[in-house]
């Protein structure tokens, strides 16, 4: 059985091993939480948690095995973290791949649900347990090309306001954080490692950072259980919607 070692509050991770997630799981081990961390890169992994005295466990979210597996034994989460995510290239919806939505939908909705069914009960064990769901603004705004992954999104902000109404009067929370550009590997991971691509979209701005992410993740975390954050929205100060920023030089 998995418990929160130490009476320490138990705080999931999933998507951990780079970017928003690392930064997530650096800060929430810095605010005294323990740690149970999920990717799919079980070495980038390992040697995070061993940096952190966290433990880990390999997970893909978008299959339904895996997602069982790596919640199997788990007690009394405090926190779950459903960070895993990503886009998969800007093509219009008359001409995206199909197969590219399904990994969109897959990841970024399926299993974020996947994941909030499997620990539901151990967050209502836990007292007063918090849904941190890894948003963007891309959940409140769309843009040419960004059809497949704006639409999951949208389906992640649906989701977050659902469970909120259907799980009123139980002790557990549901807080939707939205950043809007952050530089991580997303951008690379989007556009299948066209670094030259992946940069320009940060050219000229000052992004968000992961930790600032981090930050505001940490932020809810603390706060105390009757305390329910719906949603957050965070940007850069030169990005006023996806498709308007503003770059110097
Ligand atoms: C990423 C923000 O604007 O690239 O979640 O969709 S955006």
């Amino acid at each position: 059985m998995e418990r929160a070692a130490g009476g320490r509050p138990l705080a999931v991770v999933t998507g951990a091993s780079a970017g928003i997630g690392a930064a997530i799981a650096r800060r929430l081990a810095r605010e005294g939480f323990d740690l149970l961390l999920g990717a799919r890169r079980g070495d980038l992994l390992a040697a995070l948690s061993e940096e952190l005295g966290a433990r880990w466990r390999p997970l893909d979210v978008a299959d339904p095995a895996s997602v069982r597996s790596f919640c199997a034994g788990v007690e009394d989460v405090a926190v779950l973290v459903n960070n895993a995510g990503g886009a998969r290239g800007l093509d219009p919806v008359e001409s995206a791949p199909l197969e590219d939505w399904r990994w969109m939908w897959e990841v970024n909705v399926l299993g974020l649900v996947a994941m909030t069914k499997e620990l539901l009960p151990a967050l209502e064990r836990s007292g007063g347990g918090l849904v941190v769901n890894i948003s963007s603004t891309a959940a409140m705004e769309v843009y040419e090309g960004g059809g497949g992954y704006t639409a999951a999104k949208h389906a992640v902000h649906a989701i977050s306001r659902t469970l909120r109404l259907e799980l009123a009067g139980r002790p557990i929370r549901v807080t939707e954080v939205c950043p809007g550009m952050v530089e991580t590997d997303f951008s690379l991971n989007r556009f299948a490692g066209d670094s030259e691509r992946a940069e320009s979209v940060y050219r000229g701005v000052i992004p968000l950072t992961a930790d600032d992410v981090a930050d505001v993740v940490a932020f809810a975390a603390t706060r105390p259980a009757h305390v329910d954050l719906d949603q957050i929205v965070m940007r850069p100060v030169q990005q006023a919607a996806s498709h308007k920023v503003v770059r110097r030089g």
